[in-house]
C-alpha cells in the first residue's frame, strides 16, 4: 500500500523537464541572466551579479510551476565555442544573448558597405557571423530560438526594435537562416532583471509547442534537496581538445566533468575529454608516462 500511494504521489508531483541553452558572445550577459533566473524562480537564491567569465559551463535546474527547465549556460569565449555544438541535438529551445552596446548600430547591411577601418561597429559582423553558425547546424533545425536584446539599462544601447530589424530578421531571412523555426526578440537588462520572466515564459510556452518534434527528457519528480546546481570549470580553455600536458594538471577537475557530462549525455564533449585524456584505454594512458 505504501508503495501504490508512493508511486501515485511521485507521479502526481512529476514534471516533464525540457534544456536550454544559452549562448551569445562572451561579456554578452548569459551568467548574469541565468543568475536572476534562478532568483526570481527560487526564493532561497541570491542572484550573484558580480560574474567572471564562464571558462566551462553553469547548469541549474529550475522548478517552475509546470514544468524544470534545466539551463546550460556556456563559455561564450572564442575557444570555447566548439562545444556549443554537442548541446545542440539535446537541447528544446536555444537562447542568444546579444550585448546590445556593442554591436554599433544593428546594421548588417551596411556593414558590408562600410570601408574596414571604420571602427565603430562593435562585435556586430562576429555576432551575426556566430548566430548564423547556430542556425546553420543541422542539430539545431527546428529548434526554437530567442533572442535576447541585453543591456537595455544602459544608455548607449541599441534598442530591440533596430537590433530585430537590422540584424535578427535579416540573418534569419538570410540564406544562412535556415529552416523556418519558432523564434523571437525581447528586450532584457540581465542585470536589473527586467525582462527575465517574459523571456522565461516565451520558453515555456514554446518548447510545450514543440514537444512533439523535440520531446521533454521525461517525467520527474525532484526533491527539493537535491542538487540544482553545478559548474564545470576548464582551466585550460584554449587546449580542452587536444593539450595533454596541460589537461593532465588539472585531470581531477575534467574526470569530475566528464562525470557531471554523462550524466547530462553530452556525447560530443565526453567524446573530445575521453581522446583527450585517453580514458578510453587508462592503460594505455598510465603507461605511456604521459602523466595521465
Ligand atoms: N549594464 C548591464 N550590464 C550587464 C548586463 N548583463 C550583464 N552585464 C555585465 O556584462 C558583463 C558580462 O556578463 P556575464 O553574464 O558574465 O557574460 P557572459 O555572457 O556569461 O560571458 P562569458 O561567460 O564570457 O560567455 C558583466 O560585467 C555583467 O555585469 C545588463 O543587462 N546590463
Ligand atoms: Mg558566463
Amino acid at each position: 500500500m505504501y508503495h501504490l500511494f508512493k508511486s501515485l504521489y511521485l507521479h502526481a508531483t512529476s514534471k516533464e523537464e525540457y534544456s536550454i541553452l544559452l549562448l551569445g558572445l562572451d561579456n554578452a550577459g548569459k551568467t548574469t541572466l541565468l543568475e536572476q533566473i534562478k532568483s526570481l524562480y527560487n526564493s532561497e537564491h541570491t542572484a550573484n551579479l558580480k560574474t567572471v567569465p564562464t571558462v566551462g559551463q553553469n547548469v541549474s535546474l529550475v522548478d517552475l510551476p509546470e514544468l524544470y527547465l534545466r539551463i546550460w549556460d556556456v563559455g561564450g569565449q572564442h575557444s570555447l565555442r566548439g562545444l556549443w555544438q554537442s548541446y545542440y541535438s539535446s537541447c528544446h529551445a536555444i537562447v542568444f544573448v546579444i550585448d546590445s552596446t556593442d554591436i554599433g548600430d544593428a546594421d548588417i547591411e551596411r556593414l558590408s558597405k562600410r570601408s574596414a577601418n571604420e571602427d565603430d561597429d562593435g562585435r556586430l559582423d562576429e555576432c551575426k557571423l556566430v548566430l548564423e553558425d547556430v542556425l546553420q547546424n543541422e542539430d539545431t533545425e527546428g529548434v526554437p530560438v530567442l533572442m535576447l536584446a541585453n543591456k537595455q539599462d544602459r544608455e548607449d544601447c541599441v534598442e530591440v526594435v533596430r537590433i530585430k530589424e537590422g540584424l535578427v530578421r535579416r540573418v534569419f531571412e538570410g540564406e544562412k537562416g535556415q529552416n523556418v523555426r519558432d523564434s523571437r526578440v525581447l528586450p532584457l537588462s540581465a542585470l536589473t532583471g527586467t525582462g527575465v520572466k517574459e523571456a522565461v515564459e516565451w520558453l515555456c510556452s514554446r518548447v510545450k509547442w514543440n514537444k512533439e518534434a523535440r520531446p521533454p527528457l521525461g517525467l520527474y519528480y525532484r526533491p527539493q534537496t537535491e542538487a540544482r546546481d553545478e559548474s564545470v570549470f576548464l582551466p585550460y580553455p584554449d587546449t580542452v581538445l587536444q593539450a595533454h600536458a596541460q589537461l593532465a594538471a588539472c585531470r581531477m577537475d575534467v574526470q569530475r566533468a566528464m562525470i557531471g557530462l554523462v550524466d547530462k549525455d553530452s556525447s560530443y564533449f565526453v567524446a573530445e575529454a575521453t581522446k583527450t585524456l585517453d580514458l578510453q584505454n587508462t592503460d594505455l594512458s598510465e603507461t605511456t608516462g604521459d602523466g595521465l
